[in-house]
């Protein structure tokens, strides 16, 4: 212990002190000595025995934290990027790194009917009373039959457990919880690569997990028959980690003939399938479209885990609002995984937040509502596919030396993989201003069609001058 401490003794209150203590706050400079004869030779933390102090507060600066081992832990590889471009005081600066959609001007963009579902709670005057640990039910509804279909017989049937959930991450947190406890050593395969948190996700809720085959450098292309064997190689009964749409970080989807392979190959190995849906809507612009990977192994009666979010497709970043649905074989079977998806979530953190719940609830429950979110979405997914093709463009006008930029628009959703290496992408950043992930991940949705010029020179110095 430090040879001298500054003490804070705060009062909680007069009541709060046996009648021989000080109620007044001071501050002393005190030594070791003093130390022991307030708090005797306890051994273990000192500062915090209260002993005849009853509810005494203290803060005790010490010269030694006892934080000290501590290490400082290394910026986010994608939400640190939004962190350095903010640092940045250059004006060429562009972020394309964190997911998150720009309009033209680069500007945040709040949907409108977003504006619209807001305006109509406030005018309800809607209380902030706490949400039952599933959350909102009008938000699970209308979730569920977002994802499945509002006329799916696995909605009518009551086989989907649907708990709100915080946002994407905070579902698959659920659910790996739920993995954790209920199907001990099972193994979640993800796919290489994969969204970085997905890993981070796993190992906290100590489920075990490895990779499969999925993006072929070579062909820029999904490397199908890698994901079939590494998915067939996997123990019996495995959980296979799957981007509903818009794989991130590639871009690269199975094509409809694949998805029925790889449901093949899950029902023979009695793996339980568990999708990732944070982009319905981004792939094609369609809700419905986006959500068939999921309808498909649905329809084959397969139980299955579906992971939501609104973030992107809502432009609900900061409501963290998302689901996690649990397709079962029985109501019976869906009603008990409810209850301990509860039991899980209401130690973590008792319930969901309520206020991007009614925003969805409102948007996707009003049927005016909905078709004009389709539209924006359809609008929002517009402008990516124009700047992608923009940048394609630039890429093939300003490149000589023939390289093939084409796989720019084979791939979908907000990102492109550029193929750029760690190295590359260093120089994108330090020399021209771009904020991109170091996997060679760009998000488009960060991207104008005013910036595809400069983003274009940025990358062909950089893929053939930096190795
Ligand atoms: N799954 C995938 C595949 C995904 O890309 C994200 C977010 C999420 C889930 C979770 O999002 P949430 O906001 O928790 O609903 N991806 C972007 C943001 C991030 O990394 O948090 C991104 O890749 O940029």
């Amino acid at each position: 212990m430090a040879s001298s401490a500054m003490l804070s003794v705060a009062s909680a209150g007069p009541s709060a002190f046996p009648a021989n203590c000080k109620t007044s706050l001071r501050k002393t400079k005190i030594g070791s000595s003093d130390v022991r004869q307030l708090f005797g030779k306890a051994k273990g933390n000192p500062f915090l025995k209260s002993q005849c102090l009853g509810r005494v507060t203290m803060a005790v600066a010490v010269n030694v934290s006892r934080f000290e081992g501590i290490a400082m832990a290394p910026p986010d590889p994608i939400l640190g990027v939004s962190e350095a471009f903010k640092a940045d005081t250059n004006d060429m600066k562009l972020n394309l790194g964190v997911g998150a959609y720009r309009t033209e001007e680069l500007q945040p963009y709040v949907l409108n009917v977003v504006k619209k579902a807001e305006k109509l709670m406030l005018e309800r005057g809607e209380n902030k009373e706490y949400l039952p640990i599933e959350g909102l039910a009008a938000f699970n509804k209308v979730t569920a039959e977002l994802l499945f279909g509002a006329d799916n017989a696995v909605i009518k049937q009551n086989r989907v457990a649907t708990v709100q959930g915080l946002s994407g991450t905070g579902s698959l947190r659920l659910a790996a919880a739920l993995i954790e406890r209920y199907f001990p050593g099972a193994k979640v395969l993800i796919s290489s690569p994969t969204w970085g948190n997905h890993k981070n996700i796993f190992n906290d809720a100590k489920v075990p997990w490895s990779e499969y085959r999925y993006y072929d450098p070579k062909t820029v292309g999904l490397d199908f028959d890698g994901m079939i064997s590494d998915i067939r190689a996997a123990p019996d009964g495995s959980f296979i980690l799957l981007h509903g749409c818009a794989h991130n970080p590639t871009g690269i989807d199975p094509t409809p003939e694949q998805w029925e392979k790889i449901a093949d190959v899950i029902q023979e190995k009695n793996h339980i399938p568990f999708f990732d849906v944070a982009y319905q809507g981004f792939a094609s612009g369609s809700l419905d479209a986006d959500a068939s990977s999921v309808r498909l192994f649905a329809a084959r009666g397969l139980e299955l885990l579906v992971a939501q979010s609104y973030s992107k497709n809502l432009g609900l970043y900061a409501e963290r609002i998302g689901a996690i649905n649990v397709l079962c074989s029985s109501s019976d079977a869906a009603a008990r995984v409810k209850s301990q998806l509860k039991r899980i979530a209401r130690p973590m953190y008792s319930n969901p937040s309520v206020h991007g719940a009614r925003i969805v609830a409102n948007v996707v429950g009003d049927p005016a509502i909905f078709n004009e979110w389709k539209e924006e979405m359809e609008m929002m997914a517009g402008r990516i596919k124009n700047v992608r093709q923009k940048l394609f463009d630039s890429l093939s006008a300003k490149d000589k030396s023939g390289k093939d930029w084409s796989f720019i628009l084979k791939q979908i959703g907000m990102f492109s993989f550029t193929g750029l290496n760690k190295t590359q992408s260093d120089n994108m950043t330090n020399k021209w201003h771009v904020y991109m992930t170091k996997d060679g991940r760009i998000s488009l949705a960060g991207l104008s069609l005013a910036k595809c010029e400069y983003l274009a020179d940025a990358i062909i110095d950089s893929f053939h001058n930096v190795s």
